[in-house]
């Protein structure tokens, strides 16, 4: 079994199963907080995606990629890397992007189906989170909430919402972002950072990982002590 993306076995969820009954267990992943599970790993930190690793193993090995191969892998590169936008893109990403595109991935078609394709429900479930958003300017957050009602009253889904940090970080009058998003057992955090502040680190104190600008982690707690947890490490 080959595993992307995720930086610990918690992270596997229900796959973890078959990822322990499996024969090998292969990890290819870009997190620096990689904890090093697995069989095999194929693990750098200082890659911005972990599809840019993919496309090295393929073309170490010599397999062809073919068009739909290279909309799936820039597919990947485009959300891991927030659209070419966090600061760990380089100039390699691109001309891995390049070479992707060169194989017939068409960036548009990519855009669209990802970025520009919600159901109209959202627009519903974003107006009730956004509206309750909250700045903290002393402490440069802003931060909001997504709850079971809000799905009920809107019609959205759970995996509709994902898109919505990226709503919320855009205030200028914060350097970090936050959305919670409530789960059975508790809240499911997001963060989100500019330049210097290391969400990572705040994810790591909460249970969690990710990068230095964008991570997030799983709390029991209650919403109110989740984000005191969060205002008391931006504190520092
Ligand atoms: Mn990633």
């Amino acid at each position: 079994m080959v595993v992307f993306d995720v930086g610990s076995f918690d992270r596997l969820v229900e796959l973890g199963s078959s990822a322990k009954r499996a024969g090998t267990l292969i990890v290819v992943d870009h997190h620096v907080t990689n904890e090093g599970f697995g069989d095999i790993q194929l693990i750098d930190g200082s890659v911005a995606a972990s599809g840019q690793l993919a496309v090295y193993l393929l073309e170490e090995l010599g397999w062809p990629i073919d068009e739909r191969v290279a909309t799936c892998l820039l597919t990947a590169i485009v959300t891991d890397t927030g659209r070419f936008q966090y600061s760990s893109t380089s100039p390699e990403t691109l001309r891995v992007a390049a070479r992707l595109v060169e194989a017939g991935a068409r960036p548009e078609l990519i855009g669209q189906q990802v970025y520009e394709s919600v159901p109209f429900a959202y627009l519903k479930a974003a107006s009730l989170v956004l509206g309750r958003a909250v700045l903290e300017e002393d402490l440069g957050l802003v931060w909001s909430w997504i709850g079971h009602q809000d799905l009920a009253a809107s019609g959205a889904r759970y995996e509709d919402m994902d898109g919505l940090i990226d709503d919320i970080r855009i205030a200028r009058e914060a350097g970090v972002a936050a959305l919670l998003k409530q789960v059975d057992k508790g809240w499911k955090v997001s963060l989100r950072s500019r330049g210097d502040v290391d969400v990572g680190s705040i994810a790591v104190a909460g249970g969690g990982g990710g990068h230095h600008n964008a991570s997030g982690f799983t709390s029991t707690s209650a919403l109110e002590e989740v984000i005191e947890s969060i205002r008391a490490q931006l504190r520092g």
